[in-house]
């Protein structure tokens, strides 16, 4: 009878992310459809984070944290008001774009002051209301991770409740140069925050070093080589490259529909080598620098004209935000000069979607592709590029990738790097791409399929909750000595 109480618990994960990986749409008042979302981290464990819908009235915030219970997920709930100015206006007009070298807002200086301030406010007050709900569901000796730009405030509010508590803060974006961060008006408290985790991660290395010169230029404080060290406190900085679940695509290509959906891509296709693009609309994705490179290469080469289809696959996000709609009209205005250029009365060469595809069509198209073209101009990692190379067994396609992606120092042996913003080099990699041999597209198949495969979502989450214990144990035996 004892024996339930007596067995050690299972550590406990709690992963605090701004969304939850799944959405939810009301169908009522206290009824909600709950979908899985596009882009969600894979871990067993138990989620925070907003579940992407305003629910103000109590019997709908009930009902809602009981359905999302059965999948393990808590949700915290934000106003409109804060949306806006914590989501759409700190992280996403402030947060995101500097830290993809885009700078800050051009508007007028003294509105963007002031409005910096209170979306930087709200950026403060929504990561408070997180830290509220996980300090709710706490229990001794669980491990809270945090992810990403939107909660660098998050693991400062999270050690002022409880100074034991086991925290770690993970960036999915590129963290920029100490000179770019230093441009932005509450950099030093937001250093200080994320410096209150016990353990820090990026990507890369290069974000990590990024990281730690901002802290020892902006804040003056010791760099070491395991992190930063602020009176005596280290805080642990390290890389930690995120992966996929390769297994999952693998055995997606082994399925009935996927495989009928293959077959369907090849025969309309056949004759043609498939070039892909996936992206979603992003300002940093580079689309436009890649429709011009293909552009480029058809003006280059008459010989692959009829002999080529571009697919570009871009999800739309953030259509209310005016740059993110120009964009659209851009991209869409230089798709129609370049059919209505190289086109036929039966062809095109580019067919350009602007929506999300299903993970079984999003499968079917990577394995039958002979190019795939990543032209981020920044990109924290890129999981595209590892989803292409996982579908790719039977084919070995190549990757074109370009150096600014985090994926670059993971599969740049295989790939072709290029620069996106050198047109002609871009051109010149799609004919090297679509002439390559048989023989070495599989040498550089193989090497970046063995990367994809050994370097998964799993393996990822594990070493760096594992890397979060050991750093927790070394700073008990630091003060001990
Ligand atoms: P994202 O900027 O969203 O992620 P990425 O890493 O490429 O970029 O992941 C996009 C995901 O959405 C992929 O799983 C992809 O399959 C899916 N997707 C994209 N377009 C799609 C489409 N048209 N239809 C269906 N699915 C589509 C952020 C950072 C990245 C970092 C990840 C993970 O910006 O740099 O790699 O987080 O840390």
């Amino acid at each position: 009878n004892q024996w339930p109480e007596e067995r050690p618990r299972k550590q406990r994960l709690l992963v605090v992310a701004n969304r939850l990986p799944v959405s939810a749409v009301r169908e009522g008042v206290d009824s909600f459809h709950l979908e899985i979302s596009v882009g969600g981290l894979e871990f067993e464990t138990r989620w925070i984070g907003w579940a992407g819908v305003n629910v103000s009235d109590g019997v709908g915030q009930k009902a809602l944290t009981k359905d999302l219970a059965e999948m393990r997920c808590i949700p915290v709930f934000l106003d409109e008001h804060i949306v806006n100015q914590y989501y759409n206006g700190y992280c996403n007009n402030i947060l995101w774009p500097l830290f993809h070298y885009l700078g800050l807002p051009q508007e007028d200086r003294l509105a963007t002051t002031r409005s910096f301030q209170s979306q930087f406010d709200a950026y403060k007050k929504a990561n408070q209301m997180f830290a509220d709900v996980v300090n709710k569901y706490y229990k001794e000796g669980d491990v809270v991770w945090c992810h990403d730009y939107h909660l660098m405030f998050l693991p400062k509010c999270l050690k002022e409740y409880n100074d034991k508590m086991k925290v770690g803060w993970f960036l999915h974006t590129p963290f920029p140069s100490s000179e770019i961060h230093r441009t932005l008006p509450s950099r030093t408290e937001l250093l200080r925050s994320v410096l209150a985790a016990d353990l820090v991660g990026f990507h890369t290395y290069d974000y990590a070093r990024h990281f730690v010169s901002a802290c020892t230029r902006i804040l003056g404080l010791e760099g070491t080589p395991e992190g930063v060290e602020d009176q005596g406190k280290l805080t642990r900085v390290a890389a930690f490259p995120i992966g996929i679940d390769s297994d999952r695509f693998i055995r997606a290509l082994e399925l009935p529909e996927v495989q009928e959906h293959m077959k369907e891509l090849k025969e309309r296709f056949a004759g043609r080598k498939v070039m892909l693009g996936v992206d979603r609309l992003d300002m940093i994705k580079g689309i436009p620098q890649k429709i011009l490179a293909f552009e480029k290469f058809l003006e280059e080469n008459p010989r692959w004209r009829d002999k080529v289809v571009l697919l570009q696959i871009a999800v739309p996000t953030r259509t209310d935000v005016p740059e993110y709609q120009k964009l659209t009209s851009q991209v869409h205005e230089i798709v129609g000069r370049i059919n209505g250029r190289f086109g036929t009365l039966t062809a095109v060469p580019i067919h350009h979607l602007d929506r999300s595809l299903d993970f079984y069509a999003l499968c079917a198209l990577y394995a039958v592709t002979d190019v795939a073209l990543v032209t981020s101009l920044r990109d924290g990692m890129n999981l595209v590029s590892y989803e292409f190379v996982a579908c790719q067994a039977s084919k070995k396609g190549v990757l074109i990738l370009s150096e600014f992606a985090g994926a670059a120092q993971s599969l740049g042996a295989g790939a072709i790097l290029v620069n996106p913003w050198n047109v002609t080099e871009v051109a010149a990699s799609i004919c090297y791409a679509l002439d390559m041999p048989a023989d070495e597209r599989e040498k550089r198949h193989l090497v970046n399929f063995k990367h994809v495969t050994t370097h998964t979502s799993q393996e990822w989450a594990a070493t760096f909750v594992s890397e979060l214990n050991d750093t927790i144990v070394e700073a008990q035996l630091r003060t001990r000595q």
